[in-house]
Parts: C-alpha cells; sequence; structure tokens
C-alpha cells in the first residue's frame, strides 16, 4: 500500500511546508495539493513545497481543464518536474461545479474535455511538436521548450464513466471515498491494468483517542454528504431525513455560524461511511479492508485529526510501517 497526504492550500506557506516536510519525515511517499481558485495557487505552492521536499512524489490533486489550458498545465506541472528533481505527478478532473459558478465558468461535457486535456498534455511531456484538433482544443505544431520527462496523470473520478475513462488512459485514478462499498461499486466500472494505482482519496481522521478523532471528522463529514448524490446514500442505507438534518444544519450554520447544530446532524454512522476515522488499530482495519477491495494508495485528507501534526506522527510510527 502507498501512502499519500492532502493539503489544502488555504492557510500561509510556511505551514504547509511544515506539514510536508513533516510527511515526508514519516513515511507518506505522495502528496497532493488541491486546486481551487479561492486558494493558493496550486503551482506555486507546489513549486515551494519541491524546493523543501526530497523524496515525496508531489503533484495538483487536481487540476481541471477549465480555468487552465492543458498546455499551461503542462508546462506548470513540468515546471515543478524540474524542480523536484523528476517528483512531479498530476491529477486532472473535471473541477469543482459550485466555484466555477462564481467565477462564470461553464461546466460543459466533462468527459471529453478531460479526455482531449490528457492527451494534449501527455503529448506536449514527450517533447515533440503537437497539433491535435478536438471538439474543445486546437493546437497546431505547439511544442514546449524545455525538457519534462514523463508524468504520471491520474484522474480524480467518481461518475462511472469518468473511473472506465481513468482506466483506460491514466496511470491512477483518485476516487474521494472512504468506505470499501463505494470501492467495489466502482471497480465494477474500470478494467485494471499492471501497475494502475487505484487511490482511496479520503477523509481521515486519527488520534489515540476514538471520540476526539471521530469529532474531528464531523465539519468535514458534513461537507462530503451534503455533496454526496442519492445514490451513494440508498447504497448505504442511510435514510434521506438524517442527510436533510446535515444539509438544513449546514446551510442554518453559513447564515448564523452555528456549527454545533452541524456536528450534532452528522451521525456515527456518517462518520464511518465518509471518513476513516478513529485510533490506529480503526484506521489500520479500515485500510486492511480497502485494500482487499483493490485500493493501492490511501491519501490522508482533510482534516488528519484533531492536531495535525500529532496525527501525521501516528500515521507514521503506527500505520504506514504496517502495511
Ligand atoms: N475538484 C476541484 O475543483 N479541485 C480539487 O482540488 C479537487 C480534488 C479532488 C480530488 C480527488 C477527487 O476524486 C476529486 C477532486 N475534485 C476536485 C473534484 C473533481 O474535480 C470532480 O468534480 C469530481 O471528480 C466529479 O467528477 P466525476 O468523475 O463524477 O465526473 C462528473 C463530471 C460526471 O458527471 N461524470 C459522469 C460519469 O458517469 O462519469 C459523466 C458525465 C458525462 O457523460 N458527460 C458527457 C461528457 O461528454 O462529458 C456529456 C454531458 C454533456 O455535457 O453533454
Amino acid at each position: 500500500m502507498r501512502f499519500g497526504v492532502e493539503f489544502v492550500p488555504n492557510v500561509k506557506y510556511y505551514e504547509l511546508e511544515y506539514y510536508a516536510k513533516l510527511a515526508e519525515d514519516n513515511g507518506f511517499g505522495y502528496m497532493w495539493i488541491t486546486d481551487h481558485y479561492n486558494n493558493r495557487n496550486v503551482y506555486a505552492t507546489l513549486t515551494l513545497l519541491a524546493m523543501r521536499t526530497r523524496e515525496m512524489k508531489i503533484g495538483a490533486g487536481v487540476a481541471n481543464p477549465y480555468l487552465a489550458h492543458p498546455a499551461v498545465i503542462a508546462s506548470a506541472i513540468a515546471t515543478v518536474n524540474e524542480v523536484s528533481g523528476g517528483r512531479a505527478i498530476l491529477g486532472i478532473a473535471a473541477g469543482d461545479k459550485v466555484t466555477f459558478e462564481r467565477i462564470g465558468v461553464k461546466w460543459e461535457k466533462p468527459l471529453s474535455r478531460i479526455k482531449e486535456a490528457v492527451e494534449v498534455i501527455r503529448a506536449l511531456h514527450t517533447g515533440k511538436p503537437l497539433s491535435y484538433e478536438g471538439e474543445f482544443f486546437n493546437l497546431k505544431g505547439a511544442k514546449l521548450d524545455f525538457k519534462t520527462g514523463s508524468i504520471p496523470i491520474y484522474i480524480g473520478a467518481q461518475g462511472p464513466k469518468m473511473l472506465k475513462l481513468a482506466a483506460e488512459i491514466g496511470d491512477g485514478v483518485l476516487i474521494n471515498a472512504s468506505h470499501p462499498k463505494d470501492f467495489e461499486v466502482a471497480m465494477k466500472n474500470m478494467e485494471i491494468r499492471e501497475n494502475f494505482d487505484v487511490v482511496a482519496y479520503a477523509s481521515l481522521s486519527i488520534d489515540k483517542n476514538r471520540e476526539k478523532a471521530r469529532n474531528a471528522a464531523k465539519i468535514v463529514v458534513a461537507f462530503i454528504v451534503a455533496g454526496s448524490p442519492d445514490l451513494v446514500f440508498e447504497r448505504h442505507g442511510v435514510d434521506t431525513g438524517s442527510v436533510e438534518n446535515v444539509r438544513n444544519a449546514l446551510n442554518n450554520a453559513f447564515a448564523t455560524g452555528d456549527w454545533k447544530s452541524v456536528h450534532e446532524a452528522v451521525t456515527d454512522e456518517m462518520v464511518d461511511i465518509f471518513s476513516i476515522s478513529g485510533t490506529p488499530d480503526d484506521v489500520k482495519e479500515r485500510i486492511e479492508e480497502l485494500k482487499k477491495v483493490g485500493v493501492t494508495q490511501v491519501v490522508a485528507g482533510s482534516p488528519l485529526g484533531p492536531d495535525k501534526a500529532k496525527s501525521i506522527k501516528l500515521m507514521g510510527k503506527e500505520i504506514i510501517p504496517e502495511f
């Protein structure tokens, strides 16, 4: 099992620097930085973190081909590859509908757009001139004027068609889920090739104290619940009333600042389904289950735990060496 960590650049760069180094020292092999226009820029952040780390693979988790042309993504991630001495990886996906709406970007035909973007980025990374006529992207003799090396491309996917595409053209897939049942279903859409990396891009919260770990996960779980399709609740047998409670509590919290009610609305069952939360033994058990259904990398995503630094160290001491 490979281990990755996700960081959101919504904090000052020196905080990320500290956590990135800590993660590397604790045995994480992959670091994924999220990409949303409202946070610090992903490539600027990656460049800094490339200079502050030595061995981890580092990359965007995930870029999208709506806010940046694939040629720009190809050049940006190749710069990170150069600075990091060949450690760059690229996550790419359809992007976040809600943030797109805020800046007037239309979310059309994500499937075909991702396919074309991956083809263009791969081709540009060969260093040869590229002429490409797609539905969205047209390039005429385009070429990057520096040596890029080949960079693994992972596709962020949840829907059945995107999963299928990821397995066909990606070096790996990033699946936003934490429960083995969701991976069993996802696997049915993919024909897994040799060396293809199946990544559980999960919400994780670990602490020696089970209650503390699970409580720390609740706000993140509330957001996941609010954004999940009904199909997922049916799969896990979650009743629609409790989902409505979470959605209402969240809406209310934005208006009133009452986050305590959000906490209370999130059930134990939801914490189990939408996160990997608990003591080191709990976390180990869940990762064993994920391994059995074909997951090859676990990414520890937000919140990590009630105390981020402690949680990273716990992962390094009690979890990563076990796999
Ligand atoms: N989004 C971000 O914006 N920033 C991040 O940092 C980020 C990180 C991240 C990490 C892991 C991960 O798995 C996802 C992440 N995301 C992030 C979310 C990501 O960008 C996507 O929103 C998310 O993966 C959802 O995408 P999806 O795979 O479910 O694909 C959507 C688009 C979907 O509906 N897919 C359908 C399917 O079955 O797979 C297919 C839809 C379809 O068929 N469309 C057709 C087409 O051509 O695209 C036609 C539709 C038309 O428009 O006519």
